[in-house]
């Protein structure tokens, strides 16, 4: 019997972990030893965030968004036994389409997210159709890449897959953009019984006008991690300010059979950039969830971010004292 009771997932024991700091009253707070990742971490790649982990075979597998030295973003495949060191390829990911031909990712790939459905690993994640949109790939084993048919029309950033199906569905969280620096944007949920054809879309969550540090526009982050309370979703809210953009971190917690209601979401942001790592960089003040990993039997969650589309960093969680958190106890 697990202590603890909440999470629908697996054992992680060797999760990226450290006790919140005495004295401190955040419900999400950092890693000390932030950043993990920093400037020119490998290659030509110049600054790795905004990425995603996954546990695999006792360690941890992890696709990541590197930005080259001449400021082009593309996807890059990583090993790390503790998942806080890693060892990232110089090389980009080798995609083939389904009939096994190389492919190429048109001018940019960004913000993936990794999962794994059943027996197979998919990377969900921001490419040129032209204009940004969402794509689709599976491996079964880090060597072999395919390109899946791409789900959406463009513009839309922020693609991000549910662990499992529901209903016999597959189902996609995304935010319907324009093609640039887009000052709008809700997450909507699309459904599939293929991964080809999507449909049934609905509205989820809207950004909140009246709630500044959300109220230009909200995407989502990591993959959902399931609860027995719902589905506990970690998104990005986004404030314009004299300044340009700013992005903070807040979560929501959606209805387990159907996810596009949503049961509770936070008021203030859990975390927003503070920290020298947050505040200073390529894009200043960027806090950008992209990977939450849960260790099952002890509520403990790892969150990983991009900070200032500079670095990548982590922070910790525990579920049960978020779930208080969002239903406002
Ligand atoms: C968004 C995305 C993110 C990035 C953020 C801040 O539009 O491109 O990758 O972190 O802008 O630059």
């Amino acid at each position: 019997m697990s202590k603890n009771a909440t999470v629908v997932g697996e054992a992680i024991p060797n999760l990226p972990w450290q006790e919140r700091a005495e004295g401190s009253r955040e419900v999400l707070w950092r890693y000390s030893e932030n950043p993990i990742l920093g400037w020119n971490p490998v290659g030509r790649a110049a600054r790795i965030f905004n990425s995603a982990a996954w546990p695999h075979e006792g360690g941890f597998v992890g696709v990541f968004r590197a930005d080259h030295r001449n400021a082009m973003p593309d996807l890059h495949f990583g090993r790390s036994a503790d998942g806080v060191q890693w060892e990232i390829d110089a090389e980009v990911i080798p995609w083939q389409n389904e009939a096994g031909e190389r492919v190429y990712n048109r001018n940019y790939a960004y913000d993936p997210r990794l999962v794994k459905i059943d027996e197979t690993f998919y990377v969900i994640w921001c490419d040129d159709f032209p204009g940004p949109s969402i794509a689709l790939g599976q491996t079964k084993d880090f060597k072999t890449w395919v390109k899946l048919e791409r789900p959406l029309m463009p513009f839309n950033r922020n693609g991000v897959l549910f662990p499992r199906k529901i209903g016999g569905e597959y189902l996609l969280l995304s935010r319907p953009s324009d093609s640039g620096h887009t000052p709008f944007g809700d997450i909507l949920l699309s459904h599939s019984r293929d991964l080809t054809y999507w449909g049934k879309h609905r509205l989820v969550m809207q950004r909140q006008p009246n709630n500044w540090w959300e109220s230009t526009k909200i995407g989502a982050g990591p993959i959902p991690i399931e609860t027995r309370e719902g589905w506990l979703l970690f998104y990005h809210g986004v404030i314009t300010n004299c300044n340009g953009y700013v992005y903070s971190i807040g979560a929501a917690l959606l209805d387990l059979e159907d996810p596009s209601k949503v049961l509770y979401r936070t008021h203030d942001y859990l975390l927003s950039p503070e920290m020298p790592y947050e505040t200073v960089g390529f894009v200043p003040n960027v806090t950008f969830p992209c990977a939450a990993l849960c260790d099952a039997p002890t509520g403990r969650i790892c969150l990983y971010y991009g900070a200032a589309d500079s670095y990548t960093a982590l922070a910790f969680c525990q579920v049960d004292e978020l779930l208080e958190h969002l239903k406002g106890k």
